[in-house]
């Protein structure tokens, strides 16, 4: 059981959450955006964001969390300017999308080289030639399997800046991919409760999902990727806001709480990805491009399109240890 001063927070959290919603989120807003646009509905460009003339526009899909990018061409080299006013709207709306961009593999690894160093996915066969790019393919052999919540691979001491996710077939309908805040997450929690998990940390475990999906033991993904402990509330290393970092995915247990203590706190927290008010969800078309920043956002693939086909590739963005520092 959790204390009862968390529970009963947890309780008046859960039971009042409409009236938090209607009061907190305009106050949450401004201060976890901190942003010219993202908050408005219409449209910026990316020289307001940042002073430079850019050459694209920036439409946001919800007050809370997602931007689609027009006016840009991510086929051809972009200048250092472009790439420094993407990462601004990345960071600003925590996933940002681009229609019609029908990269092949050797423009979207350009293009999310421009934000890091790549990683491989482990998922990824051995013999692929782009060994760098993650192919997500379902149809009438292969249900989708990435609806869950979840940031990419938190289960790596240093886990994922952000992904790029490319559209290459999609179903007649269905198959779109929901994004959360999850900034806007952990400040819509309770006081008490913030404070209650600040400093604790989780363990993650690649094994939870694919030891089953890679058809090996748990000891067996352990030996090169072991269980990371990071915390519950990470800050970002470029914005300095925190993020509740633990999803339904990977996340195991909370380290120093008793077994069932740990699975009650974590579905409270898991739970909150799921609030549609700190949720985009995206249409994909052919060729459309989503990029999301793994620090600040989880995401679900709708997996309703079943017997159709949907092709996606991704390249993943190293990232950094994760830290919770207490000045933001
Ligand atoms: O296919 C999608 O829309 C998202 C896939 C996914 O969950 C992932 O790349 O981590």
């Amino acid at each position: 059981m959790i204390t009862s001063k968390i529970s009963e927070a947890l309780e008046s959290y859960f039971e009042q959450y409409d009236l938090m919603v209607a009061i907190a989120q305009p106050i949450m807003l401004a201060k976890a955006n901190n942003k010219t646009h993202c908050g408005e509905v219409g449209m910026a460009s990316a020289a307001q964001t940042s002073g430079i003339d850019s050459a694209f526009e920036i439409h946001p899909l919800t007050p809370a969390i997602g931007a689609e990018l027009s006016g840009i061409d991510l086929s051809e080299p972009l200048s250092a300017e472009v790439i420094a006013d993407i990462r601004q709207a990345l960071l600003d709306n925590k996933v940002i999308f681009f229609r019609d961009q029908n990269l092949n593999r050797e423009q979207l690894l350009r293009f999310a080289k421009g934000f890091g160093a790549l990683e491989i996915h482990p998922a990824t066969p051995k013999d692929q030639s782009n060994p760098e790019i993650l192919r997500i393919e379902h149809g009438a052999k292969s249900k989708g399997q990435e609806n869950m919540w979840h940031s990419d691979v938190t289960w790596r001491a240093e886990p994922s800046l952000g992904s790029v996710l490319s559209a290459l077939e999609i179903p007649p309908v269905g198959g779109d991919t929901l994004f959360a805040n999850m900034n806007l997450a952990y400040e819509k929690l309770p006081q008490d409760l913030r404070d209650h998990i600040t400093g604790m940390t989780a363990v993650h475990d690649i094994a939870r999902v694919f030891a089953r999906r890679l058809n090996k033991k748990p000891e067996e993904l352990h030996d090169q990727y072991p269980p990371q402990e990071h915390p519950v509330v990470r800050t970002h290393p470029e914005t300095g806001l925190p993020s509740l970092y633990v999803n339904s995915a990977f996340t195991s247990y909370i380290v120093g709480l008793a077994p069932d203590e740990s699975q009650e706190l974590l579905k409270k927290l898991y739970a909150t990805a799921a609030n549609p008010e700190i949720q985009c969800r995206f249409k994909w078309t052919k060729g459309a491009i989503a990029f999301w920043d793994n620090r600040a956002s989880q995401h679900f693939a709708a997996s309703d399109y079943f017997p159709a086909r949907r092709v996606m590739e991704r390249a993943t963005i190293a990232g950094d240890r994760p830290y919770f520092t207490a000045d933001h």
